[in-house]
Parts: C-alpha cells; structure tokens; sequence
C-alpha cells in the first residue's frame, strides 16, 4: 500500500492532496522552487525538497529533480495535480520505469488523448458524436483546401498536439485559408513540436459541458455528472457549476452512455474528464478528453459527496472506488479568483496580499495556498483561490455565492471578485443564456 506520496505541484492543488493524504494516514513530500519557499503546501507537508528556481522548466517542468526528489525522500507514488506534468506521458512512463506509482492513468492512454486526432478516432469508434471532419492529419494547404470544401465554411482549424484552445483557428472565409493555415502550423510546431493539423466543421456559440469519469483496476467505470464550464475567458475557465442548467435529463443520459463507452473502450483506469461542445439545440460533439484530475472538480464532489484525491489514491493501490452510486444533491458552483485586474485587461496582479479573509458559513469551501503576508509570485498562473459553494438549488447557489463573494477580503494586489458579481447578477448568467462567448460580448458592451 501507497504510504508516501510526492506531490509534483504547487498552489491550492498541491495543498489539496495534502490535506487528503494527512487523513489517510499517508506521509507527504512537497517539492517547492526557490520562489515558494514560503508556500503553505511546504509548510503542511511532512518533508519538502527544493528542487529549482522559480521558472518551471528548471524546477516544477524537470522531470529528473521530480523523480531525483522521490528518490531521495522513498517516495511510494507521485501525484502530479493539474497542469505541469499531469498529462505528460514520458513523464508518467519515467515514473513507472523507476517503480514509482504515477497516481493517474497509464501512460498510452496519456498518450492517446493527447493527440486530438487519435482521440477524436477513438471517440467515432465508439459511437460517440463526433464533430464532422476529417479524422487524420493533412499535410498540405491544397488539402485543406479541399477538405474544407468538403466539410463546408465555417470551419475551426486545430493542431493535433492543441488542446484549450491552443493552435486553434476559426475560418469563415475560403479566402483566408491558406495564410491561417501556415501561421497555425508554424504556430503548432513552435508551441507543440508538432505540426500536424486537422479540420472541423464550426459549431456556433457552443457550450462547454464535461462528464466526471471515476475507473478503477477492478472493472469499475463510473460517470459522475457533468460540470458546464462555458463561462471562459481566452479558453481559461473563470465559473463553472454542476448540474449544468443548459442539458436536459435525456441529453445528459446520451452524453454519460457516451462516455463511458468511451473510456471503458480504452480499459481507462482513474479519474478522467471527457469535453463536449454542445450546440443550441443540444446536439453534443466529443472535444476532448482530459486525463487528470480537474480544477474544478470541487463542484463535483459538493453535489456527489466524493473527494477525488481519496479515489484517485484507492484505484493507485488497486483497490475499488469507494462507491458504486454517487448520487446528486444539490447545486454547486465554483469561482477561479485569479490574481489579475479586471479593469485593466486581466493584467496580472502578483505581489504581498497585505489582508486575506476568507469567507465561510454553511455550503461555503474556500481552496487556496494564499494567507495575509503571502507575496504572489509572477511566475505562476494568476489563480489564488477557488471560491465553490453548495445549496439545494440554483437560485440559492447564486446568493450564496454572492454573499461569500462580499465577504472575501483580499487586499494588497487586485482580483477578479468583482467581475464574479457581475457576472452573477447579469440576466444572461442568471437566464443561463449565454454561450463561450459570453464574456467576448460582455467586453464589448464595458468599451
Ligand atoms: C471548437 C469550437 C467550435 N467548433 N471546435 C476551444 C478550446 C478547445 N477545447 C476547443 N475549443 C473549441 N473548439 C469546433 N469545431 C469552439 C471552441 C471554443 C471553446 C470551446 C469550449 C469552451 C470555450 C471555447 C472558447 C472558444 C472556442
């Protein structure tokens, strides 16, 4: 059994594996750059080893200071949290290799969701709705040319390495294809080291709902409703919530058979989250499939009463998830309070947080690394705490999260809070009638 665990993370995240393995008894080793040094996720874990400086590649993104710092600590497994590493398959392959438990899935299945042409192969074989396109890379601009003839304008032109909306492009005109085509493929090959694009029709003013997927060693594949995560900015998510009040009970059900033939088709093993785009009249295509934990998971274990790191650690020693019914109660939303100010075009607002009050009371979860006196590094992303509240309903989420929202007290460096309580209170949001475009057309109208 796992009795050590390294997290190769930082932030609320890491934290937020701490705090679970602390109640299973389970020691914790905390890696940290020379910037976090005085970061709560080193202070709360049982040993922290400083493996870099503040840029990630020579710290957070270094595979050998990672697997060296397990070693020299006897580290049982690692948990990679969100972003970094978690979704790099050498890096859960090295892990492996150096009899190491890497607490996620194995590597190949990394691997085949994280090139969107394979995994998009991998939903069609299955059944699973599919945007039309075409399902293999395209080499030349006289190829997409045809291919986009075949499919129709519009169309969204995607790098196979992308994902979040990077090395995307939105085509209307045949016109514009040939220079969009090259710059998207040059852009790919300098972010991804790959430049293999492939084309799909456009949906207009889709939706972004996902379904939770919880697998473990023993034959168990769950779906655990699904989070709408449309409310976004630049493809960062900014609000999410579950149930989603977008999809009715028939499409829900059409949209968790189909992911879970999907992941019981690739013998997937933890916790994992399949992405649709849904359009106006709920028809759902496969986007993509996420093969981490996500950042908002919180929501979802609010309404289905579940804590993921517990599960995620479970199916590592081979056990069965904890449950076989988790059932919904309730409504949950979440808030990513970033570090940026909302009225200066998000620029990021790092530094001393000079007063931090968080806010509390029933239904109310706070996760963050932050307290007053912590000094905000610049290197990171802006995200300094997620605020989530449950209820019974919808319309009682809101107001609760409204009042928490004017209790948080951050001082110090600016936030996004504000943009919360007016993104809460507009009738778009409160309606639910809004798309991922939603805050494009909210700047237009705040020029
Ligand atoms: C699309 C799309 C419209 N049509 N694909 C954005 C990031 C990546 N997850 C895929 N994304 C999109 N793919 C087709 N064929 C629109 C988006 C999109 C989007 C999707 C979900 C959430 C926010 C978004 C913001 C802009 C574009």
């Amino acid at each position: 059994m796992i009795e050590k665990i390294l997290i190769a993370n930082r932030g609320e995240i890491a934290l937020r594996i701490i705090r679970t393995c602390k109640e299973l008894g389970i020691k914790t080793v905390a890696v940290y750059s020379t910037v976090d040094k005085n970061s709560l996720h080193v202070k709360f874990a049982d040993e922290a080893v400083c493996i870099g400086p503040g840029d990630s590649t020579n710290s957070y993104l270094n595979i050998p200071r990672i697997i060296a710092a397990a070693e020299i600590t006897n580290a049982d497994a690692i948990h990679p949290g969100y972003g970094f590493l978690s979704e790099n398959a050498e890096f859960a392959e090295i892990c492996n290799d150096s009899n190491i438990i890497f607490i996620g899935p194995q590597p190949e299945q990394i691997r085949q969701m994280g090139d969107k042409i394979i995994a998009r192969a991998n939903a069609k074989n299955v059944g699973v709705p599919i945007v039309p396109g075409c399902e293999y890379p395209i080499t030349s601009f006289e190829e997409a040319d045809k291919i986009a003839d075949e499919i129709g304008y519009p169309i969204m032109l995607k790098a196979a390495a992308g994902g979040g909306g990077k090395g995307m492009r939105a085509i209307r005109e045949k016109s514009h294809l040939e220079l969009a085509f090259q710059v998207a493929k040059n852009e790919a090959m300098s972010a991804f080291g790959n430049d293999d694009m492939y084309i799909e029709k456009l949906i207009e003013s889709p939706r972004h709902i996902e379904i939770q997927i919880l697998a473990d060693t023993k034959g168990n594949f769950l779906h655990i409703g699904e989070r709408d995560c449309t409310i976004q900015r630049r493809h960062q998510k900014l609000l999410e919530e579950t149930p989603s009040p977008f999809i009715d009970d028939a499409t829900r059900l059409k949209m968790e058979e189909a992911s879970l033939n999907l992941v019981k088709a690739l013998n997937y093993t933890g916790a994992g989250t399949i992405e649709f785009l849904v359009d106006k009249d709920m028809n759902f295509y496969f986007m993509e499939m996420n093969t981490r934990l996500q950042v908002e998971h919180p929501i979802t274990e609010a309404v289905y009463d579940i804590d993921f790191i517990k599960e995620q650690i479970r199916i590592a020693n081979g056990l069965e998830i904890s449950k076989k019914d988790f059932r919904l109660n309730g409504h949950s939303i979440e808030c990513r309070i970033n570090a940026e100010n909302p009225d200066k075009n998000f620029m990021p607002s790092p530094g001393l947080i000079t007063a931090f009050n968080s806010p509390g009371g029933y239904g109310i979860r706070i996760d963050t690394h932050c307290y007053t006196g912590y000094n905000i590094p610049s290197n990171y992303d802006p995200m300094i705490a997620k605020l989530i509240v449950h209820a019974d309903t919808r319309e009682e989420a809101i107001k609760r999260m409204l009042r928490a929202l004017d209790e948080f007290v951050i001082e110090g460096v600016k936030t996004t809070i504000p943009l919360f309580q007016k993104i809460l209170t507009d009738k778009k949001f409160i309606e639910h009638d809004y798309d991922t475009n939603y805050m494009e057309k909210r700047e237009e109208i705040e020029v």
